[in-house]
Formats: C-alpha cells, structure tokens, sequence
C-alpha cells in the first residue's frame, strides 16, 4: 500500500507563507528562546542535552511558558499546556505524543539516483535534507547516523551532485541532494538543479518533511529564504536545521546566535504559526538527539494518519 500523508498534515507542518500585513505580532528566536527557557541570543549554543521522551512526568513542577514562538507538533493543540521541559534544547519544538524511539541502530547507503524518478520505490517515510552548497548537509547525516563517511563531505561546494537515499533502522529514508546557490555552476547546471529537485519534491509522496539547513555562521542569505517560501508555497513542510553553530569567527561578524536571531526576524512575519527550528553543529553532535526526537514525531504522525 501506498501511504500518503494526507494534506492536513503538511500543511500543520509548513503553514504557507502570508504576507506581512496579515501577521500582528513578530516573533524572533529571542522571544522562542524567553518562551522555551533553551537557547538564548546572548548566549552560545547550548550544550547538547538529551531530550527526554516522557518529560512531562520528570523533573521539577512544570512552568507554563508562553507559546507564542514555538512550533506545536501534531498532537498538541493550541490552549494545551506546554512546560519548558517540553522544549527540545536549542530549539523552539515541543515533544508531543507521537514521539517515539529516536535511536539510530543502523543506517545504510542504499541507491543514488540522477532523476527523480530513479528514486526508490517504495512505501518507506522520508526526511530530505536540503540547502545551499557547503551548508552541511552531507555531515549532517553523518553526524545523524553516526557513520563518518555515511554521506561524502567536501570542503569544495558542489560535491554532492546526485539523489543518494539512506535506509535508517529499516524503517525510514534520510536524502542527501546536492546543494543549490553554486556560484561556479554554469548557468545550464543550476537550471539542471532546480529542475530535478524541483521534480523530486513535487513528485515524492512518502516525503514526510524537508530539512532546509541554514549555515549560522554567515548572515541570513537571500537564497534560502526563496528556498524556504518555494517549499511554502508549495505545502511542503520544512524544518530550519541552523548548521555550523559551533563555528565562532574571531573579531570580525556576528556569532552564530546572533545571525540565527536576524534569520528568525526576517521570516517572522511570513509564517502563520512558528515554523519548527533547532540549532546543530556536526563537529560538537549539538541539536543531533533533539533533531532525531523531533523526526520521529513526524514521522509517527504520518505513520499513523497516512491512509
Ligand atoms: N565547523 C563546522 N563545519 C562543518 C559543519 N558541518 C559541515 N562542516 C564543514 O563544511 C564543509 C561542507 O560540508 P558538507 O557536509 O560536504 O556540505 P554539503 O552541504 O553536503 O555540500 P555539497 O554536497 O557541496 O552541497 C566541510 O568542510 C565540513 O567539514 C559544522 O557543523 N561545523
Ligand atoms: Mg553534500
């Protein structure tokens, strides 16, 4: 059986983009950071903390927070009450019910395809992890699945070129694609690009969510911001995966909270509700629990409702 994820949940997941005059309120990553009591535009990147799966039953008497700036999941309606031990560390998402084990046991490179078309087929609930040349992305599902050389690195922009599916637990895909916003690409190489991959999210219905990387340690880039209202307007639902957050530049530049906070204030007034974001490093393993907690909601939920 095919599973779809019925368009209900997309769009819970990636709400479409509305323009600034229909939002009333802005809201930063400080404000999130305030509402979570995790990450804090002052301060570094948080230590990474593994979440805890039944966190409403540990720990000290809950405090409400305000939820304002953080992304419910499925599961967890607006008036329900959300403490700060709900909140994964360094991000603004709340662990509802359907989240699950988020233990990677195995991962295995299965195909790389040219065409969308070539992907694997099969009823398997993908994540794609997508973003700019050199963002990351290949570390990242390094980092995710515990394997160094899982995914190829490089530190020339462009290395990774074709579709490459990664088969987790048996159970799910993560997908590499190759990166966009090559400079050196001749012209026919970007429109190749956008055309492929454009094809390979329009087309893919066991794809559960995109994983849309920001580099935090440069300032937000235009690029990624049409990236991210192409996958909104398309009822495509991402996550903000902010990369290199352990990467400091010395006297010159912001840090990398501060870039993630001006990132957070340009696209505040594009969402309805607060799109789901966490912060990662690959060097430090920062974010990598938490991001795979937050999968596996995602993924439970569309399990479970995909008829
Ligand atoms: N400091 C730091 N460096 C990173 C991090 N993630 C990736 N890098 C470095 O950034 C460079 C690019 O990483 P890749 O994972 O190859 O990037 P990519 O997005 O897959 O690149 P393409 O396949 O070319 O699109 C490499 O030199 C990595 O070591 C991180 O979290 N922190
Ligand atoms: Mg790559």
């Amino acid at each position: 059986m095919l599973l779809r994820p019925r368009p209900s949940l997309l769009r819970s997941l990636a709400p479409p983009p509305l323009t600034r005059a229909c939002v009333p309120a802005r809201r930063t990553l400080s404000a999130a950071a305030e509402a979570a009591g995790t990450a804090s535009a002052g301060d570094a990147a948080p230590a990474p903390a593994a979440p805890r799966k039944n966190a409403r039953k540990l720990g000290p008497p809950p405090t409400q927070i305000v939820k304002k700036a953080l992304f419910l999941p499925p599961g967890v309606e607006g008036d329900a009450a959300v403490t700060a031990d709900m909140v994964i560390p360094g991000s603004n998402i709340v662990v509802g019910p359907y989240a699950g084990d988020a233990r990677v046991k195995e991962a295995e490179f299965v195909k790389s395809s040219a065409r969308a078309r070539d992907c694997p087929k099969d009823d398997r609930p993908e994540f794609a992890v997508l973003g700019r040349s050199n963002v990351g992305k290949s570390s990242l599902i390094n980092a995710l699945t515990r394997r160094k050389e899982a995914a190829l690195t490089s530190k020339k922009p462009g290395k990774t070129q074709t579709i490459n599916h990664f088969l987790v637990n048996k159970s799910w895909y993560l997908v590499d694609l190759p990166g966009y916003g090559f400079a050196a690409a001749s012209q026919s190489a970007r429109m190749d690009w956008s055309s492929f991959t454009k094809g390979y999210f329009l087309n893919r219905d066991t794809l559960v969510g995109v994983l849309l990387l920001i580099d935090a340690s440069i300032p937000p880039q235009k690029i990624d911001l049409d990236c991210a209202n192409w996958l909104g307007r398309n009822n495509i639902g991402l996550t903000f995966v902010f990369t290199k957050c352990d990467k400091v530049k010395k006297g010159k530049g912001r840090r990398p909270d501060e870039n993630i906070k001006v990132f957070q204030e340009t696209i505040s007034g594009l969402y309805p509700d607060p799109p789901p974001w966490i912060m990662t490093s690959s060097v430090t393993g920062l974010g990598r629990d938490g991001l795979l907690l937050h999968m596996s909601q995602l993924r439970n939920y569309w399990d479970n409702e995909a008829v």
